[in-house]
């Protein structure tokens, strides 16, 4: 695998798709050609299955056939798309991956962490973000702006203290990765936060390249 894979994450509302959609402009004027794609979703089959977990109809989803779902969803997304493109040697931006899965289902459903880490060795062979942007912010705000939107899903539906453990839960990943994951205060102006993420993403590309070249000179 040479390509890059770059995530991003956060609470509903909290910008994901419009950073994403500035990062991939700030690329093309570089020539950088990239693959943008979400979670769930991202192939067909995913899309169907995304159907499936977002329709506010499915209330009675049980926990454990939500958290099967989204891996399926996964497990069909990076066979199809993202491996291959990552083995070509191609940047994947996507919207959400598996710490979505920890911090909804895992820390805010309370699923088993450990069973959730097996379920993605399957699902991805263990697949990894090199990077991922975590967009923080209060969830009640960005519900706030993804209802002027107009339609609500079945995640949405959840509780303002489901959403409050989700960020706690995307907050404990980044204390743990913080190597990995680059927090950014979502409630700024669009500008100041996509400021923010090329800094942060051309800082990483120069760490990358420092250390493939330190590899190649090493014997
Ligand atoms: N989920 C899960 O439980 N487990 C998993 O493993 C995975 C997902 C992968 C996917 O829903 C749901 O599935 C999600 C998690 C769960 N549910 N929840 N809750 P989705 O894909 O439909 O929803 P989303 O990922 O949260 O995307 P979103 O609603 O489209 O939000 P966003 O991409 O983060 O935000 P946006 O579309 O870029 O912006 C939202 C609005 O805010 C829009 O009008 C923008 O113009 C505006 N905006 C954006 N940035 C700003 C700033 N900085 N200031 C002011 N206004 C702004």
């Amino acid at each position: 695998m040479s390509g890059l894979f770059i995530t991003f994450e956060g609470v509903e509302g909290s910008g994901k798709s419009t950073q994403i959609e500035l990062l991939r402009q700030h690329l093309a004027e570089r020539a950088l050609s990239v693959l943008i794609t979400r979670e769930p979703g991202g192939t067909p089959t995913a899309e169907a299955i995304r159907e499936v977990l977002l329709d506010p109809r499915n209330k009675a989803l049980a926990p454990m056939a939500e958290l099967l779902l989204y891996a399926a969803a996964r497990a069909q997304h990076v066979e199809e798309r993202i491996r291959p493109a990552l083995d070509a040697g191609q940047m994947v931006l996507c919207d959400r991956f598996a710490d979505s899965t920890t911090a909804y289902q895992g820390i805010a459903r309370g699923l088993s962490l450990e069973l959730l880490g097996e379920i993605h060795r399957l699902a991805t062979s263990n697949l990894r973000p090199h990077l991922t942007f975590l967009l923080d912010m209060d969830p009640e705000l960005g519900l706030q702006r993804t209802r002027e939107r107009g339609r609500i899903d079945r995640m949405e539906q959840e509780s303002i203290a489901f959403h409050r453990r989700v960020r706690e839960g995307f907050l404990a990943i980044a204390d743990n990765e913080p190597e990995r994951v680059v927090v950014l205060d979502a409630d700024q102006e669009l500008e100041v936060i996509a400021r923010d993420i090329r800094r942060h993403f051309d800082a990483y590309l120069e760490r990358r390249a420092r250390e493939q070249a330190l590899a190649a000179d090493t014997p």
